[in-house]
């Protein structure tokens, strides 16, 4: 999927590149928001910028184009965003998996990821497959190089590692910095979502204030940091309070697909169906308004 993802970006090139000296807003809800939060880290990590905003919080401003993320293409929110952007004469650009999504049809432009659909009820695939696609056109216009190209086989690798430990424990604390505070959040909305149970992300050094006194034999504390100064006394500090920590020598975007599976044989493991989550349904829709 990464493979295909990185093998077709010339694609969509056109696209990313009549927003990217734009300064756009990036919207989107749930996963999709924090996807548009990823990315905005990534504009800044190549000196651009950009602003992500909560669909139901976005204010159109014709001087920024507006770039809207949607797997479904028709939560009710982002739908509205779309309608407030075009009314004010916003240049709007969709990016989905769903060719005939209200979304696609609407959106000025659009980015079509078809080969990262899928027919889970919770994101996966079609999150870590996006951001890929604006990471690595965002590389080939700037010259950066972030590894990308090394990130399938990276994967194929750490899925037949080690697995988070994540079976039996009922606590999960994501920590993370930058774009990787997104993924951690991303990370955070998967366990909630698949295996209701208790999660949480955290700017890596925050947790030290405050949230770590519920930290137990019962918590997992996962980092999706690149690395930095301090990080192994937070994790002994962390393991000193009896939590079981997980901070692989991983690219995020790895970790974030690891956590992703993690949730998955959570679920399973509690009996549950990770595919279909009580309460929620594949396209978050509002009924019964107007
Ligand atoms: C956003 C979202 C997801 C959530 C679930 C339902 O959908 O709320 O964050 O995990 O899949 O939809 P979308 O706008 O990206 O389709």
């Amino acid at each position: 999927m990464w493979q295909l993802t990185l093998e077709t970006r010339h694609r969509y090139r056109a696209e990313i590149e009549s927003m990217i000296l734009r300064e756009p807003v990036l919207v989107g809800c749930g996963s999709s928001y924090f996807l548009a939060r990823a990315i905005e880290e990534a504009f800044l990590e190549a000196g651009l910028s950009a602003s992500p905003r909560v669909a139901s919080e976005y204010r159109p401003d014709p001087k920024h184009p507006a770039v809207f993320f949607s797997r479904s293409g028709e939560t009710s929110e982002l739908l509205w965003a779309l309608e407030a952007a075009q009314a004010a004469g916003v240049p709007t650009l969709a990016v989905t998996t769903e060719p005939g999504s209200t979304l696609a049809r609407a959106a000025s432009r659009v980015i079509l990821l078809e080969h990262a659909a899928e027919r889970s009820v919770v994101e996966t695939r079609s999150f870590t497959s996006t951001l890929l696609l604006w990471r690595a056109i965002l590389d080939d216009e700037t010259g950066a190089d972030h590894g990308l190209f090394a990130l399938p086989g990276a994967l194929r690798q750490a899925f037949a590692g080690e697995h988070p430990p994540g079976a039996g424990k009922h606590h999960f604390v994501f920590l993370g910095r930058g774009m990787e505070l997104a993924l951690a959040r991303e990370a955070s909305l998967k366990v909630l979502e698949t295996c209701q149970l208790w999660s949480e992300a955290w700017s890596t050094f925050e947790y030290r204030h405050g949230p770590r006194s519920a930290a137990d034999q019962d918590t997992l504390v996962a980092f999706l940091d690149r690395g930095g100064e301090g990080l192994q006394a937070l994790e002994s500090e962390i393991r000193a309070l009896g939590a079981t920590t997980w901070r692989p020598e991983l690219d995020p975007l790895v970790r974030l697909a690891l956590l992703h599976r993690m949730a998955y044989e959570r679920a399973l493991e509690a009996g549950k169906d990770p595919d279909a989550p009580q309460g929620l349904t594949r396209v978050v829709r509002l009924e019964g308004e107007g």
